[in-house]
Order: structure tokens, then sequence, then C-alpha cells
């Protein structure tokens, strides 16, 4: 039996076919709405099944039993298991107070609706610290957006002329959006590719710019300030529909392309060049991604490149970025019933935790804080959901210190991963395929396209969001927890949109909620303060932050331990993330590790030749924080002076931790930003291959 749902085995949210015999899983296969293009294959997905049925999930509740088995856990029932989590969560409340419990949620169970659910029980609960992992995802760049001119853009590139790729490789990480750019290509579109890395799309563009790691709000600065002396700018839509653009222009000044562009490894001219074929196409988008995200300057570098967007007049045009018309939902976080008094353990970044309703907090580098240094005061117990921060938060060293040293820790995956070893409570979640929820991703824009149960659950693993109301329960709310099914929980949240489950369901391909709209800003203006795009925030400047990027004229080097250089001479790269694997996710999944049995450490050849590295030998790379050891393999795809690491080996063994590397102590003022992605490091060849 065919049936319709939206995979989550990533963060790419595709909708796919299912293939269901007598409740199993058969197969899967991603629908693409681009005729014109052949529909990419994607491998998890084509082992879902693998993944679904891996031997080595979760099939009960397991307890921590140091008289036990080996592994230290034995099997329990789910009542065992609830009541010992209810139990401590009374306790710990009425010892010390709700808020010295955090709930931390990783990417996996959805960036989406069902994250509300977490919110709604600890926000009943009484404590504030509903943790994501924001700060080095999409939302530091999603508040750089709205401060900018109100919500995050989506680019519209299938119909653009010319596209911008900045620091993402859709081609591994979202293959709706790759074909998108292959359709518009082969319709005539310009494609400029900024990344230090040679990917796929790199490749295929007009011009590459392989920019320095770190550096790119520099570059943005040098593309504004081509705009602005080329005469480029739409100045209609400024005048009309901006503030600040003197205070921009003034602040561009400093950063002229031929003073820029040797300082981030670039040629002042393909600078010129990019600034002037984006402006002077189109309609032109671009497209950003997560190579921006977990930079020091991520907040004021993205800012820079919003204001690109409005310079060229392609905000909320067709084949430029569309400024999204989400879907209205009943907010039920329950944020009002938090006492005034409690603050979050995020209470330092306080724009960055109400920028946005739907986020709530997500300064995760804080909660390490609040578990070792007691800052501002101490978590005594975690509730681990759908991440595995062990391997994926900064500076591991320090997170698995935490983790030793919580008092109590349950987790809810679908394996038993680094994090959840040290977990006194493992819960089975059921995938993405054994649940239905509303997934944020289409919320934002319609259509709502609805995530199927389309499977049986496997072993006594229970979705996500049956194990939160049941927690619910067993606390005594009832009242905020009425719904007996998921569907009803759904359609509460859905009301104000007069969408149901039962439509969603009878209309696989999604419902809009509206007719979609170009250039809403002529009637409705832009949803900030001003009402204007926001060249200059004076909500910035009274929080005490620069109201515009890069105003101080600094050519500051934004990279890890850069103060370090001397002895940590190169940059490290957090690498590609390939087609293969989410994060730390399914390199237990033989179907996947038979085609790519494990990462490597590219490295230019000149880089090679002078530390004596052939293809294959094993590398020690380290930073002051700690060191990880990985294969060499030689590639110009990368520059001289850096060199990219394997992303999401440190499941399998924490000597390929990234994590090891990277460093919790500097943080991007406004969002709590670690340099996860960029930092200087050293090698040394360890052993021959
Ligand atoms: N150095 C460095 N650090 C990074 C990054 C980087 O590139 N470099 N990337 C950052 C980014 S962008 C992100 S989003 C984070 C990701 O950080 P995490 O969210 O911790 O990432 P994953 O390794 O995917 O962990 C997800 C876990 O959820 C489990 N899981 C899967 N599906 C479900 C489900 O439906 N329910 C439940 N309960 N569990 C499920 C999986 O088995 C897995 O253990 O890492 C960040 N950290
Ligand atoms: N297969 C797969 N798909 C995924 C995921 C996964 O783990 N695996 N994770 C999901 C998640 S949570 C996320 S956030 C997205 C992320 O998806 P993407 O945004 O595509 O993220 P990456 O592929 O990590 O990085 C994008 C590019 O940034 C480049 N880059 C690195 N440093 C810099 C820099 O300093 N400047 C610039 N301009 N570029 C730089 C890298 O070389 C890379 O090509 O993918 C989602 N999809
Ligand atoms: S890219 Fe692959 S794994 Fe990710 S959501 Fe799409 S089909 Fe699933
Ligand atoms: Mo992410």
């Amino acid at each position: 039996m065919k049936m319709d749902t939206i995979c989550r085995l990533c963060s790419a949210c595709c909708p796919v076919i299912v293939d269901i015999d007598q409740g199993r899983l058969r197969a899967a296969e991603r629908k693409t709405s681009l005729p014109a293009v052949a529909s990419l294959i994607c491998p998890k997905l084509k082992a879902a099944p693998d993944i679904v049925y891996s031997s080595k999930r979760l099939k009960k509740p397991l307890v921590k039993d140091k008289r036990g088995s080996n592994s230290g856990f034995r099997e329990a029932t789910w009542d065992e298991a609830l009541d010992i989590i209810t139990g401590k969560l009374k306790y710990f409340k009425k010892k010390y107070g709700p808020e010295v419990v955090c709930w931390l949620r990783g990417m996996a169970a959805d960036w989406g609706a069902p994250w509300d659910y977490a919110n709604r029980l600890m926000n009943a609960f009484g404590s504030p610290n509903t943790i994501g992992n924001g700060s080095v995802c999409h939302v530091a760049r999603e508040m750089a957006h709205v401060f900018t001119y109100g919500a995050m853009t989506l680019p519209q590139a299938k119909n653009a002329r010319c596209i911008v790729v900045w620091g993402k490789n859709d081609r591994n990480t979202s293959p709706a959006a790759f074909e998108a750019i292959l359709y518009a290509k082969r319709q005539g579109a310009k494609l400029i590719v900024i990344d230090p890395v040679r990917t796929p799309l790199a490749e295929m563009a007009d011009i590459w710019l392989q920019v320095k790691p770190g550096h790119d709000g520099q570059l943005a600065m040098a593309m504004i300030r081509e705009m602005i002396v080329g005469g480029l700018c739409d100045a209609k839509f400024i005048r009309k529909f901006a503030i600040g653009f003197e205070e921009l222009e003034n602040a561009a000044k400093a950063y002229p392309a031929e003073k820029v562009a040797p300082g981030i490894w670039l040629n002042a001219d393909r600078v010129k060049a990019a600034a002037r074929l984006y402006a002077e196409t189109s309609p032109a988008c671009i497209i950003e991604g997560n190579g921006l995200d977990m930079q020091l300057q991520v907040f004021e570098a993205t800012r820079a490149i919003c204001m690109l967007r409005a310079l060229a007049g392609n905000l909320d045009k067709e084949g430029g970025d569309l400024i999204p018309q989400p879907v209205p939902t009943r907010n039920i976080q329950l944020k009002k019933r938090l006492s005034g008094n409690v603050r979050p353990i995020t209470r330092d970044y306080p724009l960055f935790n109400e920028f946005h309703e739907t986020w709530g907090l997500h300064v995760q580098s804080c909660l390490v804080d609040a578990i070792l240094e007691e800052k501002p005061y101490p978590i005594k117990m975690l509730i681990v959901q759908s991440g595995n921060p062990a391997v994926t938060m900064t500076d591991s060293n320090r997170v698995i210190k935490s983790l030793a040293k919580l008092e109590f820790t349950a987790v809810i995956d679908l394996f038993l991963t680094q994090t959840a070893r040290f977990a006194d409570v493992v819960l089975p979640a059921g995938s993405c395929f054994e649940k239905t929820q509303l997934n944020r991703a289409c919320m934002r824009n319609s259509p709502v396209i609805l995530q199927n149960q389309v499977i049986d659950s496997f072993g006594e693993s229970r979705p996500d969001w049956k194990i939160l109301f049941e927690l619910a329960e067993r606390l005594g709310f009832q009242q905020e927890f009425p719904w007996r099914t998921v569907e009803e929980a759904i359609d509460y949240q859905l009301e104000p949109s007069g969408i149901t489950v039962e439509m969603l369901r009878k209309n696989p391909a999604g419902l809009r909620f509206d007719k979609l709209q170009y250039e809403k800003h002529q009637t409705r203006g832009f949803a900030t303060p001003s009402g204007k795009v926001e060249f200059f925030s004076e909500r910035l400047r009274q929080n005490g932050f620069p109201p515009v990027p890069y105003m101080d004229g600094g050519y500051e080097n934004p990279i890890g331990f850069s103060g370090r250089s001397d002895a940590y001479p190169l940059i490290g790269i957090s690498g590609e993330r390939t087609n293969r694997f989410t994060h730390s996710q399914f390199h237990n999944i033989p179907a996947l590790t038979e085609a790519e049995p494990e990462g490597f450490v590219d490295l230019h050849p000149d880089d090679a030749h002078q530390n004596g590295v052939d293809n294959g030998d094993v590398l020690k790379v380290e930073t002051p924080k700690g060191h990880i050891r990985m294969k060499a393999r030689i590639s110009d795809g990368v520059h001289p002076g850096s060199i990219q690491i394997a992303w999401g080996w440190g499941e399998v063994d924490p000597d390929y931790n990234l994590n090891n590397l990277t460093d919790d102590d500097t943080r991007n003022p406004v969002t709590g930003t670690p340099s996860n992605r960029t930092f200087m490091c050293k090698i040394e060849k360890v052993s021959r291959t």
C-alpha cells in the first residue's frame, strides 16, 4: 500500500511516498514538484527500512541498574520508567524549585509544532528552561532576518535569474532545494557560490568565491559597498521602504573590495563581479546555510547579507526572497503560566530569547554553564529529547563533564547513544514514520503537509507526543493536556487556520491557508518596529548592540582561538554533511556505512607536502580544548591553510568527535553562538597508512 507522509530523517522534511506492507515499511521515495528535473535519490531515505528496523534500536525503556547487566541498564516497563521520571520531577521541584529541571531538545523530533508540547509541559511544571540548539543552527540567522525585515525570507530559486548560495551544500542537505537550483540553471540562471570548500554547487558556479572561513561579514560589507558606489541599488524601494541607508553607506565605506579581499583570501575584482552580477540580474535570491551559523559573527554577517537583498530590491519578489505567509496557529506554549521570578538560564541573551515566540530558548551553551558552574543557578535534572549533546554540543569534554555531574538524566531516543549512556532512564522513541505530527517546516509557509504515522510502532517504542502526554498526565496536567490523540492536539493548534487533520489527510500534497502573494510590503510594510527594512535598528542600539553591522569599520579575525594562531596555524572547518548521515545519526546502519565507512580530514596538497602527509595517514588534530584522530585525505577542494574535518563521527568513537576541538568560551553577544564551525588548530601525523 502506498501512503503519503513527510520524511524527518533529516531536517529537509521532504514529502515522500512510502510503500507499506502489513504495517511495515518496505520502501520510500521522495516526491518532486519539478517535472523537468530527475528526482534526486536520498541514500538515507533508501535505507529507511534498515534504520527503522535496525537491530540496535531500543525496544523497551531502560533503567540504570549498576548491579545489572554489562551496559549498566536493565529493561523496564513504561509504567516503571515514567514513574521514576515523574517522581524525580516532583522531588527536584519540591526540594529546589522547578527551574532546576531543564528539557533539552535536539533537532530530530522536528523543529516544529511537537516542540510546543515540551514547552507547554515545562511551562505548566514551572520551569522556563526548555532549550533547543538554535544558537548553532539556523535560529541566530533567523533573528538577523527578523531584525532587518521582520521575517526569515524563503529563497525562490526555481524562478530566479541569479542565485547566490552562501554557505549551503544543498546537494547533500536539501535535495529539493538542489533540484530547484538545477532547474533554474537549466533556464539560464546565473549561480554564485560563496563557500570555502569546493562543493558540487561551487563546481557548477559562474562565480565561486572561496572565502576565508568565518569572514563572510566582511565580504558582505564589500559587496554592499560595491553596490552603493556602483549605483546598483534599487533606490526607489530603499526610499520608500527602508530606514538607515545613510548609516549603512557610512559603515560600508570602510570595506572597499580592494581593502577587504586580500585578508579574506579573495580577489577584489571577483568580489566586485559577484556583487555586480547579483545586483544587475533580476530577480535574484540568496540561499543561506549553516556555513554561516556557527560563526562568531553569525548575527552581524547575516544582517549584512539580508541588507544585500533589500538593496537589490529582491525582497518578496517572485524569483527573489519571499516573505513567508505562515499558517495561523494557536500558541499553545503556556508561557504566561511561568512565574515572573524564575528567569531562564539563558537570561544573558534576552533579545535572542524573545525575538520569536515559536523558538523559545536556544543558547544551549548556557545549560553547561548552569550544570558545571551553577551560573546563574544550578540545573540538577535534565531530559534530553531527540538530541545527542555528548557529540553535537560545543566543547565535548566540558559537555561530558556536565552530563556526569547531573543528579538525574532521562533521554528519549531511538538508540543508546553516547549521550544516553549517561542517562538514568532511557525511553525508546518512535521514528518519524511511526508518528503523526505537524511539521514546522510546512507551517512556516503554506502549504501545510501532514507527517503521518504510516507504520506500526517498533517494539514497545512510543511516539514523542505520546511520551510527553503521558508525563503530563502523571504530573497532574490533565487540563493542559486534555487530548487523547495527537490528531485532537493538532486540530486544537490549527484551529485559527480552519485546517484540520482530516482535511490534511484528504490533501496529501498539502493545503494553503491563503493565496501566495508577492510584495506584501506595498500594503502592509514590514514586520519591524518601524514597519520598514531596518538597515539601522533602534532596538539593537537600545540594547547596547551596534545598530548597523560592522559600523566600527573593524577587520577582526572572528575565528575560534584566533589569538593562538602561532601555535595553531591551520583553520579547521567543521566539515561536510554527507548525504548518508544526519549529524551523529546512522553511523550504525550497515546499508549506509558500507558505502562510506569513515570520515576524513581533507587537507590541501601544499599543506600535506609541508607536513609530510600522505593519503590515509592518521592525523592528530589538536586545539587548546582537545584532539581527535582521523585519516588524511589530500584534496585541492580546500584552500591552503585550512582543513575540513568530517562531522558527526563522534557517535562511533569519541576519538573522532569534532567537538573535542571546539571552543565555548567565546560567544556571539547577541545569540550566544560559539565558533563550532571555524577554529584554529594544528595537525601532526601519528601513523602511516
Ligand atoms: N562542531 C559542530 N557542531 C555542531 C554542528 C556542526 O556542523 N559542527 N551542527 C549543529 C547543528 S546545525 C545541529 S542542528 C546540531 C544537531 O544536534 P543533535 O540534534 O544532537 O543531532 P543528532 O546527532 O542528529 O541527534 C539527534 C538524536 O535524536 C535521535 N532521534 C531521531 N529521531 C528521533 C525522534 O523522532 N524522536 C526522538 N526522541 N529522538 C530521535 C537520534 O537517534 C539522535 O540520537 O548539532 C550542532 N553542532
Ligand atoms: N545529509 C544531511 N542533511 C542534513 C543534515 C545532516 O546532518 N546531514 N543536517 C540538517 C541540519 S540540522 C542543518 S542545520 C542543515 C544544514 O545544511 P547546510 O546549510 O547545507 O550545511 P552544511 O552542509 O553543514 O554547510 C554548508 C556549507 O557551508 C560551508 N562553510 C563552512 N564554513 C563556511 C564559512 O565560513 N563561510 C561560508 N560561506 N561557508 C562555509 C561548507 O563548506 C558547506 O559547503 O542540513 C540539514 N540536512
Ligand atoms: S533529504 Fe533524505 S533524509 Fe532528509 S528529509 Fe529528505 S528524504 Fe529524508
Ligand atoms: Mo541544524
